[in-house]
């Protein structure tokens, strides 16, 4: 880390980890800058009220030319790579965007930092540091457990399938150039700011409103796959430490722990006193995916023995705190 003030360029600022990862940032005394596209995001209030200390820029994963001009006013020593086309489900709708924005967005933002060292921090490949966020669902159907960074990649979606192409084309610049680019192998995590087309958002959401008399019913697909999920607050933090280290590499991010929907479900109507919830949840066979991943569990002992790394919030009190959060926001009339 440089002696002046360090500083940070993140895409996806205006997600969930964005948000998170700007406030981690900035409490550690780095300048923050996050790139947001489009004309009038709707999320780029959000942003300026939560952190105003970001400096936004206008860019976009596909357009090439805005991401030097957001590399050129920010000159980071950091690059976090978070934006992305992220729900699953949607990806097989929107398959080639999401391989525009997903896949190749990564390998147009490894090609436009290569191309900003060499024009403007005299050829030093290594002056930035580079974080791409990769995902659990690269592992799909494979069938080793628990999945770890040599585990087979094994792509369920045109998203697990973009993440893959993002993943092995930044291991191809830190091999080709040198670059200090490391990949992220994060499993599901959650929190009160995630968006409500995820499973765990969308049931803390409908249990909230059900127990405040506001819903009767909640809608589900498959409640037996199983996802290994953690807290966003926790595996941000996984991203910077990444970042410190001398050599870059590639580290899953991940609890160790396994539940299904179908106790996602149960722990967050137990919450709020429901203990028999059936008569609220109806299967909608609409929401059944093309292919399913149908469990994921992750070994993190690597980021443990080298980061440091380790998860402090657990299932039952994430769950928790996700229902609280609803219910208040309900209560405001949010
Ligand atoms: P979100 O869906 O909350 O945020 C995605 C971000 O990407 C948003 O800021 C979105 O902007 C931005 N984005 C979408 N399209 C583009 C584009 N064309 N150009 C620039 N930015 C774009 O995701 P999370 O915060 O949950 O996840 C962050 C990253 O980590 C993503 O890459 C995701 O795939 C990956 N990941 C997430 C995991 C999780 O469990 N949360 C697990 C493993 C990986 P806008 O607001 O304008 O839509
Ligand atoms: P996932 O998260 O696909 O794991 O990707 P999501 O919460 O969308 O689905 C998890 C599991 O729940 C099942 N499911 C439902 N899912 C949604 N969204 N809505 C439903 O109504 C529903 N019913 C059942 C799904 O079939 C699936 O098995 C997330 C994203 O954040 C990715 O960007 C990230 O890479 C991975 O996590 C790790």
């Amino acid at each position: 880390m440089p002696s002046s003030q360090p500083t940070a360029l993140v895409t996806g600022i205006t997600g969930q980890d964005g948000l998170y990862l700007a406030e981690l940032l900035l409490a550690k005394g780095y300048a923050v800058h996050g790139v947001v596209r489009g004309q009038n995001n709707p999320r780029r209030g959000l942003v300026e009220r939560l952190v105003p200390d970001v400096h936004l820029h206008t860019g976009d994963l596909t357009d090439m030319s805005s991401l030097l001009r957001a590399l050129r006013a920010a000159r980071p020593d950091e690059v976090y790579n978070l934006g992305a086309v992220s729900y699953v489900a949607y990806s097989w709708d929107n398959a080639a965007l999401t391989t525009d924005v997903t896949a190749k967005g990564v390998l147009t933002m490894l090609e436009a930092v290569r191309l900003h060292c060499a024009d403007h921090r005299g050829d030093d490949l290594g002056a930035v540091r580079f974080y791409q966020a990769s995902s659990s669902e690269m592992f799909g159907a494979s069938p080793e457990s628990p999945q770890h960074e040599r585990t087979l990649l094994w792509p369920r979606s045109p998203y697990g399938v973009s993440k893959v192409f993002g993943h092995h084309m930044t291991i191809n610049y830190r091999e080709s150039y040198g670059m200090h680019a490391s990949s992220g192998i994060l499993f599901n995590h959650e929190s009160p700011r995630r968006g409500e087309e995820f499973v765990t958002r969308k049931v803390s959401r409908a249990v909230a409103a059900i127990s405040l008399g506001l819903a009767d019913e909640l809608a589900l697909g498959n409640l037996e796959a199983q996802r290994d999920w953690g807290f966003a607050g926790d595996y941000v933090e996984a991203m910077w430490l990444m970042l410190q280290q001398e050599e870059p590499d590639d580290y899953v991010i991940a609890t160790g722990e396994t539940h299904s929907i179908r106790d996602l479900v149960d722990v967050a109507f137990r919450h709020v006193g429901i203990d028999d919830w059936s008569g609220h949840v109806r299967h909608d066979p609409a929401l059944i995916r093309p292919a399913e991943v149908d469990r994921l569990v992750g070994d993190a002992s690597k980021a443990r023995e080298v980061l440091g790394w380790k998860p402090r919030v657990g299932f039952e009190e994430l769950v928790s705190m996700m229902v609280d959060a609803d219910v208040a926001a309900l209560r405001t009339g949010w």
